[in-house]
């Protein structure tokens, strides 16, 4: 059962059928567009799948880089949706690398944290999360963050076709009771996979909701 009613679904549906366009990559503050619409922002470790499920959520092949060398790519990416302007994709940079150098896992916090804090755009947070892992400690410092700075967000499990339906519904129920002791998590958790579609409508309706 869908949390989203079909008007929910097909109004979304329609809104990512429309113009989606990249606008711009922010490696620090001082590069952040104009804060002008709404931004829903999407977090993740490196190689959850984040771009691949931008890629899918806005029906684009490569509107976000599914290749991005882990790590390196310290920079927030802003997507246009809708002509006039509706509203903004925040494409987060990913967490986790285990391999990344002190320095840019430093840059990471500083960037993420200034733009979480000082953001009012932001209306919402999805956090990606592996189905077939559930929510690891990494993931658990971006959602500390997002509680700290009072950022709603809602976890979304991707990945979902690597596991069997049965160990799904059990990662998910795991997920959603530990977003049930988090302030600023919604309850209820998304199974998406960038490679069936599984999810994707919801996914849509949850962006478009968040914008209010
Ligand atoms: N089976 C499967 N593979 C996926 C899915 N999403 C991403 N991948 C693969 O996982 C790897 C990392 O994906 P990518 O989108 O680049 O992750 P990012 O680092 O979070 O942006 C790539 O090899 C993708 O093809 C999915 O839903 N199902
Ligand atoms: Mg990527």
């Amino acid at each position: 059962m869908s949390e989203f009613d079909e008007d929910a679904i097909e109004t979304a549906r329609k809104i990512f059928a429309g113009p989606v366009a990249f606008l711009k990559s922010a490696p620090a503050l001082e590069h952040l567009p104009d804060p002008v619409v709404p931004e829903v922002a999407f977090a993740g470790r490196s190689n959850v799948g984040k771009s691949s499920l931008l890629n899918k959520l806005t029906n684009r092949n490569s509107l976000a880089r599914t290749s991005n060398t882990p790590g390196r790519t310290q920079e927030l990416n802003f997507f246009d949706v809708g002509e006039p302007l509706a509203f903004r994709l925040v494409d987060m940079p990913g967490y986790g690398f285990a391999k990344a150098p002190k320095d840019v896992v430093r840059k990471w916090r500083y960037l993420v944290n200034d733009f979480l804090r000082g953001r009012q755009a932001l209306k919402r947070a999805l956090v990606l999360i592996d189905a077939r892992h559930g929510i690891k400690d990494v993931d658990r410092e971006i959602m500390d963050m997002l509680d700290k700075a009072a950022v709603s967000y809602r976890l979304v499990l991707t990945k979902a076709d690597k596991i069997k339906p049965t160990e799904l519904d059990k990662v998910a129920a795991e997920t959603a009771e530990e977003a049930r002791k988090r302030p600023a998590a919604h309850p209820d958790i998304l199974s998406t996979s960038s490679e069936t579609g599984l999810g994707m409508p919801e996914l849509r309706a949850a962006v478009i909701e968040a914008l209010g």
